[in-house]
């Protein structure tokens, strides 16, 4: 064939395919679309209240209590990789204000205890141990601080400040900094044990830290404080809203906290939320919690309440007075993550016939959302803000999970969708544990296992024509 025919030939392909969907704003940046890949990384409470049995130090108790005889970040490390985390964010330093880092900015630090003769630096440690097992880093940093004399003065904020810059200068890549929300209140403040108040919005000049964290680690994501890339889930039990937008408005400290636990369709802002829970009810290690901790089944439904309603899980482990995490909690966790991958192992529609009632083009065809590709998608025109998707499959098969993703990129979409399944030719409505609203990067239903040949997914509802990436079946 002649170039100019195989030319005109391209052209003519080309000028019958429609365009991709618009975005619909707000969408993520990349930044912030890598950090919901990773979906599952782990918290460390470790510190001063190990030592002396407290969850919120007063800033009183004395540096020479700090104490671990077997401090082992490599434990830490290999036992969180085992189970499943991306990655691991430390307590740098907790509301009773002692640093886990030599630091020039107080004295209240691990110089002044007996760990490793005051030479330890346990940011320093963790740091070398996530590199060795290929997890990210990220770092907690409180913003209250109960021991220090100037607390809601301005000499504090210039410590603070002096704290961020350590922690980002001089502890290798970080992939989140988190400013807590816990803020003012009594205290030892130095000896003034009194009670101080500041407004945490302005206080701490939270522009400058959100600068200096992404100046040196452009990657990362800022929880907390108002210039925050994601958003705190607005609870500590493990459980994003049933409906969850990453759409909300800018977040503050003062923001309803019905924003945090569901997002808001019409929001401006992209805040993806991050759900913390801790293993046990505290988030320091309590020997008396040994019994208490959180059985294989509940993680599960942890899991699926947090990554599977469109948010990431930030799963918390106190590590022991031996500097160790704990036999139970790391065997559950190990368990919790063994558990989710066998229910998640085998897509049942990976080789299942697909057919929609709407599609845009051959490039945006119903057949993208099976074809293990997370950049093609289905996509219906503009005029068609909902869709019906349908799978076949040659032999029966039980299923008691769907999970779906949309192609976030152009922004969340979906507002409600149904589920039904086919046995026989006779059709019924599958009804799911979890609801059936939004889906944003994920969304993952469970249901008692039922038989079918065919499942087909109802989209009802949704901001604009429908971009789906993946759908597959358990
Ligand atoms: C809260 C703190 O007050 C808790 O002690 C814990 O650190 C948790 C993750 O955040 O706001």
């Amino acid at each position: 064939m002649k170039k100019s025919v195989i030319f005109f030939i391209i052209m003519l392909c080309l000028a019958s395919c429609t365009k991709a969907p618009k975005p619909l704003y707000p969408v993520p940046t990349d930044e912030q679309l890598a950090w919901q890949q990773l979906e599952t990384y782990a918290f460390i409470h470790f510190g001063l209240n190990t030592f002396n049995d407290l969850e919120w130090g007063y800033g009183d108790t004395p540096a020479s209590t700090f104490n671990p005889e077997n401090l082992d970040c490599d434990q830490w490390a290999a036992t969180l990789k085992a189970a499943g985390m991306k990655g691991i964010i430390l307590t740098a330093k907790h509301h009773d204000g002692f640093c886990l880092w030599p630091t020039k900015s107080t004295d209240y630090n691990i110089c002044n205890s007996p760990y490793k003769n005051g030479g330890g630096d346990i940011v320093s440690e963790l740091s070398e141990a996530c590199k060795k097992y290929g997890l990210k880093f990220g770092i907690y940093c409180s913003p209250w601080d109960r021991h220090h004399p100037r607390y809601a003065f301005p000499e504090y904020v210039a410590a603070y400040h002096q704290q961020i810059d350590e922690l980002t200068k001089n502890y290798g890549s970080l992939f989140e900094f988190w400013f807590d929300g816990a803020n003012g209140g009594n205290g030892f403040y130095g000896g003034a044990n009194e009670t101080r108040q500041i407004d945490p919005d302005n206080y701490y000049d939270y522009q400058c830290a959100k600068d200096t964290v992404l100046a040196r680690h452009p990657n990362a994501m800022i929880f907390g404080g108002p210039y925050q890339t994601v958003r705190w889930i607005g609870n500590e039990n493990g459980i994003a809203g049933a409906t969850n937008w990453c759409n909300a408005p800018q977040i503050t400290c003062k923001t309803d906290l019905k924003i945090n636990t569901f997002g808001s369709e019409n929001g401006t802002e992209w805040l993806p939320a991050e759900v913390d829970v801790s293993i046990r009810p505290g988030w320091f290690y309590h020997q008396n919690e040994d019994t208490k901790v959180k059985t294989v089944e509940e993680l599960c439904d942890i899991y699926y309440r947090s990554v599977g309603h469109n948010a990431n899980l930030l799963l918390n482990f106190p590590v022991a007075l031996n500097g160790k995490i704990h036999p139970v909690d790391s065997t559950n966790a190990v368990e919790f993550y063994q558990t989710i991958s066998k229910e998640l192992s085998h897509n049942l529609l990976a080789d299942a016939k697909v057919k929609a009632d709407n599609e845009r083009d051959c490039r945006f065809s119903a057949s993208k959302v099976n074809d293990g590709n997370p950049e093609t998608f289905w996509a219906t025109n503009d005029d068609y803000p909902y869709g019906t998707i349908s799978f076949s499959m040659d032999n029966p098969v039980t299923v008691s999970r769907v999970l779906i993703q949309e192609y976030i990129k152009l922004g969340q979409r979906v507002k409600s969708f149904y589920l039904e399944g086919e046995k026989d030719g006779n059709w019924f409505k599958i009804n799911t544990y979890d609801t059936t609203t939004t889906v944003g990067y994920k969304r993952i239903v469970r249901f008692d296992p039922v038989e079918l040949d065919k499942l087909t997914i109802n989209f009802e509802e949704s901001r604009g024509p429908l971009c789906i990436s993946n759908i597959e079946a358990y």
